[in-house]
């Protein structure tokens, strides 16, 4: 039924049974500018291969699900106009008419499942919007980890989210919340949310005996594996703040709403901090990599 294109490496990977880790596509058309999305994400790739694991970038293209790009089908998305944000709202449409788009971490994830990868690494989850009392912005991020099966790794949600009521709804919907190394949820740029993590875990192998006891159990959904950025790459959250804070007015003031909020946002926090905001951002979606491609490999032993 559903059309996937596997990628060479991907293809070889699934028939031998080695780990694969997935990446998503938004953070490349949506997420960095160009020509420097194209790197990262060939650099991300890399670091999945050099742990001895198997990249699959996932986007749909021209109504096929691809679970694995081909260098030329990244060149080509780096650059791509019009390229659609898929979410699980839109994602179905898309695949029936024929579409191109990038996957989000919802949409991500529902492709992991369907070609049965357990493991995901992104930047930074969406989550709740600050003014979400208003505008009832929450990302289908939230209700795709409470639904799919797929560990995703990423440093928290991203701190332009409020973050207190994005833990709340993750807890609500019963999605793990595992602090990797710490006791605090990390804030993406960095290292500290000032707030305790519902569970710790310190070592891949715990991530991976979890995440399979929960289908044991039969406990729908994921885990949300919060990975906090490196310290030598890590933007104080002082710093941070107000700069946020002066972005979500301008977004306000400006009407920016659903699916554009969280692009204008990174840009404008990309602006104020001279770069830096992406910088962070790269080391960051690097260190997740690494910790993905160790939970895929411990996956792998403890099925075997
Ligand atoms: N991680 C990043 N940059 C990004 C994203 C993740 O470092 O741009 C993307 C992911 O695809 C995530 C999306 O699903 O941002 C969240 O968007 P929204 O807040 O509109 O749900």
């Amino acid at each position: 039924m559903i059309d996937i294109v596997f990628g060479a490496e991907a293809a070889a990977a699934e028939l031998e049974d080695r780990p694969i880790v997935a990446l998503e596509s938004t953070i490349i058309t949506h997420g960095m500018p160009s020509p420097r999305n194209v790197e990262v994400a060939r650099g991300v790739e890399d670091i999945i291969r050099a742990s001895g694991a198997t990249p699959a970038t996932i986007a749909v293209i021209e109504g096929k699900l691809h679970v694995g790009l081909e260098p030329a089908e990244l060149d080509w998305l780096g650059t791509a106009k019009d390229v659609a944000k898929l979410s699980r709202a839109d994602l179905a449409a898309c695949l029936a008419t024929g579409g191109t788009g990038a996957t989000t971490v919802a949409a991500t994830m529902i492709a992991a499942r369907q070609a049965g990868i357990h493991v995901f690494a992104t930047g930074g989850i969406g989550g709740v919007h600050k003014g979400a009392e208003t505008t009832f912005d929450i990302s289908a991020d939230l209700h795709e980890l409470a639904q799919t099966p797929v560990t995703v790794v990423a440093a928290g949600a991203k701190a332009i989210l409020d973050i207190p009521k994005t833990l709340e709804v993750l807890e609500t919907l019963g999605v793990p919340v595992i602090a990797y190394g710490q006791d605090d949820v990390p804030a993406f740029w960095s290292r500290s949310s000032g707030l305790k993590a519902p569970l710790r875990m310190d070592d891949p192998d715990a991530i991976a005996r979890a995440h399979l006891m929960r289908g044991a159990l039969g406990i729908p959904g994921g885990q949300l594996v919060a990975n906090p950025i490196p310290e030598a790459d890590a933007i104080p959250a002082e710093i941070l703040a107000p700069i946020i804070a002066e972005a979500q007015g301008e977004a306000d003031a400006r009407g920016i709403t659903a699916k554009e909020v969280t692009p204008f946002l990174l840009q404008r926090i990309f602006e104020a901090t001279q770069g830096n905001s992406l910088e962070a951002n790269i080391a960051l979606v690097a260190n997740n990599a690494r910790l993905a491609a160790l939970i895929a490999h411990a996956i792998g032993r403890a099925q075997r």
